[in-house]
């Protein structure tokens, strides 16, 4: 689950979390192992379909109307490849204009969906901001992170075309993946692809080689759910 000041949470598709706990904290074996926690934030700007792609992506239904203005958590029980894992995502709103509330949640992700719709240029281009927001929060160029092209199905209202898609992506040195949340294509391609990205990740920093280069990352600072 993700911490947010002043986030009205609601754990849909998963088990409520206590309040004031924290995510490592949860992730803590009570009886047996838990399943891995990857955690995967939805970021980009208002109406690109975050909240359709993620609502498909837990419900398997194209949700027309969803509040514009909500943030919210989930979290679902996945088979990723041989291995069963949950998947926590935060599905962040407005509130991210506020630089300590976005920064926050940024901190708490190890993985990112940067939407934008490709009917609508100017949401191609607020990409960059979030992409910058992420790296000075994470501090690390090999975040976990896909650039996602939302509402392929509106082939006839596109602004932006895949090849000025692809060359951002490949300045940033990640995927360019096409979605629609509508007809759920390539849908569940980008959290599988992004959930490898993050496990190939925490797999990298627990090797022993990895701590002798001091490569491995610390937070130094906890995600609290308030
Ligand atoms: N045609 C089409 N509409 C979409 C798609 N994704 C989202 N929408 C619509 O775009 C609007 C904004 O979507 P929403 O998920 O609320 O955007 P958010 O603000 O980024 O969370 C809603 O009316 C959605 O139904 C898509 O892939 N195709
Ligand atoms: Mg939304």
């Amino acid at each position: 689950m993700f911490s947010c000041l002043n986030l009205r949470r609601r754990l849909r598709g998963g088990r409520q979390g206590s309040s004031s706990a924290s995510w490592d904290a949860m992730s803590k074996p009570k009886t047996q192992a838990p399943a891995v926690i990857h955690k995967v934030i939805m970021v980009g700007s208002g109406g690109v379909g975050k909240s359709a792609l993620t609502l498909q992506f837990m419900y398997d239904e194209f949700v027309e109307d969803y509040e514009p203005t909500k943030a919210d958590s989930y979290r679902k029980k996945v088979q990723l490849d041989a291995e069963e894992v949950q998947i926590d995502i935060l599905d962040t709103a407005g509130q991210e204009d506020y630089a300590a509330i976005r920064d926050n949640y940024f901190r708490c992700g190890e993985g990112f969906l940067c939407v934008f719709s490709i009917t609508e240029q100017e949401s191609f281009q607020s990409t960059s901001e979030f992409r910058e927001q992420i790296l000075r929060v994470k501090n690390d160029e090999n975040i976990p992170f896909l650039l996602v092209g939302n509402k392929m199905d509106l082939e006839e209202r596109r602004q932006v075309t895949v090849e000025e898609a692809q060359a951002r992506a490949q300045e940033w040195n990640v995927s360019y993946v096409e979605t629609s949340a509508k007809t759920r294509a390539n849908v569940d391609k980008v959290f599988y692809d992004l959930m490898r990205e993050i496990r190939a990740q925490k797999v990298a920093a627990a090797k022993p080689d990895n701590d002798k280069k001091g490569k491995k990352k610390k937070s130094g600072r906890k995600c609290v759910i308030l």
